[in-house]
């Protein structure tokens, strides 16, 4: 066994158990052992909600194991990200960029959006994240009313991915859609999703995200510059 895997091993269990104080020790006792911040959060929490994930589905867990899984995923997450920050500074800054963020209407899981949220801030684009279960009209509302350039909605759930959907025909309806990126992701966006609903892109974790959103700035630019020339 590497040093590493003993580390993620303990902080997998701790999220497993939905053991808040564990995972807050695991996650430090890892870090101090020098174990990169984004192995911990990838190999370490994500897998054990995944675990979490297949037992609550396979009926071996139910509501109450699940969320205590999310308590400590969350009291975790907050150790892990400033080190994540610090160890993947390919964050140069972005001037002025502003992303409005949300969970989308139905759906109240935020950890991952959090994440996303934390490191585009921590990238210098200026985030405003309106929370969870926010309802599509909201987040366009907020959008227009910040002048944003990116709307970035995360959806877990099968039943709220279609929302997302939604979004982008609300956005099309409404005469604003060549106005924002939007970027979508979490648990229940695949990229053909991400495709087929019209979306200008997904990214599996927070750090891809961050890459995302930076490469989207860069296209709109891009389209700027040719509509000056
Ligand atoms: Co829920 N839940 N949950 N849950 N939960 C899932 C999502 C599930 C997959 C578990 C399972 O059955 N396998 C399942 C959905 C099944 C499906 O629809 N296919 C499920 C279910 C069914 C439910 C309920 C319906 C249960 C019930 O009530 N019977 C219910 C729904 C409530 C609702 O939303 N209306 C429910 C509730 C909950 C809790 C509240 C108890 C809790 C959430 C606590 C919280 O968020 N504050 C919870 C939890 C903890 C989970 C699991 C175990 C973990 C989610 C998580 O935080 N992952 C989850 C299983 C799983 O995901 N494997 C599950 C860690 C997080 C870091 O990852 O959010 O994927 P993630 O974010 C990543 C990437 O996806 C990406 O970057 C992030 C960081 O790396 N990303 C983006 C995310 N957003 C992005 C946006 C981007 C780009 C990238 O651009 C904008």
């Amino acid at each position: 066994m590497t040093y590493e895997s003993s580390y993620l091993d303990a902080v997998r269990q701790a999220i497993i158990d939905g053991d808040r104080e564990a995972a807050v020790a695991e996650s430090r006792a890892a870090i101090e052992g020098g174990v990169d911040a984004l192995l911990i959060l990838r190999e370490g929490l994500t897998k054990g909600a995944d675990i979490v994930g297949q037992y609550f589905e396979a009926g071996k867990y139910f509501l109450p194991q699940l969320m205590l899984t999310g308590r400590a995923l969350k009291a975790a997450t907050e150790v892990v990200v400033p080190f994540i920050k610090e160890q993947h500074p390919d964050a140069q800054h972005e001037g002025i960029s502003v992303v409005v963020m949300a969970t989308i209407q139905t759906d109240v899981h935020d950890i991952g959006k959090n994440l996303v949220a934390s490191m585009l801030s921590a990238s210098g684009f200026t985030v405003h994240d309106l929370g969870v279960d926010v309802a599509i009209d909201t987040i366009i509302d907020k959008a227009i009313e910040v002048d944003a350039d990116i709307i970035g909605c995360s959806a877990l759930l099968t039943t709220s991915a279609p929302y997302l959907r939604d979004l982008i025909a609300t956005l099309d309806a409404r005469s604003q859609r060549d106005r924002f990126k939007v970027m979508v992701g979490g648990a229940s966006v695949t990229p053909e999703l991400a495709d087929a609903i019209g979306s200008d892109g997904t990214a599996p974790d927070a750090v891809r995200a961050v890459k995302l959103a930076r490469s989207l700035m860069a296209e709109r630019q891009e389209g700027r510059d040719r509509v000056k020339r």
